[in-house]
């Protein structure tokens, strides 16, 4: 209950950037360039959705913006903050799965340690949606 407090609080600081969730071509913010990948080894799945957007976007806008323009991306997620579903499939509590958060700079792959309301990403980045289990 706490953390969704504080994420709300993240999500609702970033609400007035400028860029938040608008298309890359809106205005004369910094644009850079970096690729969503959803993968799930379970279903052998490894799909990556390139894209350009504001410099400093929150990544759940950067979400927004895809799912906006590419049809065969839909997400789900509950006050923008954590992410539920991922193309119609959601993570379970009875079976133990749930969206990963990725991100892989320069070949080296770190688990992110906030969530998609907080999170923002870097020029050349490569945030991924993991599906997998906790222990
Ligand atoms: C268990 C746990 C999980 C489990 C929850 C499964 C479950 N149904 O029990 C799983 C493995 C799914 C999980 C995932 C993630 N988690 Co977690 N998780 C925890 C942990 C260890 C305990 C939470 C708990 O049970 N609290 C007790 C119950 C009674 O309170 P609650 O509010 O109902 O708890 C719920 C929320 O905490 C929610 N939840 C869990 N993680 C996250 C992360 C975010 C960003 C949000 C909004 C909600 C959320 O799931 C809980 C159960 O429903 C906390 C650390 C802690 N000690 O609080 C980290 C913690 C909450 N998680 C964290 C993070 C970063 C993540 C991930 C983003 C990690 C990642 N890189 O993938 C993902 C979320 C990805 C997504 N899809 O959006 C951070 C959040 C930091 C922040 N301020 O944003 C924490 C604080 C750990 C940390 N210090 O890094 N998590």
């Amino acid at each position: 209950m706490a953390l969704t407090a504080i994420s709300l609080l993240c999500f609702v600081a970033l609400l007035p950037f400028p860029g938040l969730g608008l298309p890359a071509d809106s205005g004369d913010l910094k644009q850079m360039y970096i690729k969503v990948t959803v993968t799930n080894h379970f279903a052998n799945m490894d799909v990556s959705y390139p894209t350009t957007v504001s410099k400093g976007i929150p990544m759940f806008g950067v979400l927004n913006h895809l799912q906006d323009t590419n049809k065969s991306l839909n997400i789900n997620k509950s006050f923008g903050i954590y992410l539920e579903s991922v193309n119609g499939l959601a993570g379970s509590t009875e079976n133990r799965t749930y969206w990963e958060l990725l991100s892989k700079k320069y070949n080296s792959i770190t688990r992110l340690n906030v969530g998609i309301g907080c999170y923002q990403p870097q020029k050349n980045e490569n945030f991924i949606m993991n599906f997998t289990t906790w222990d």
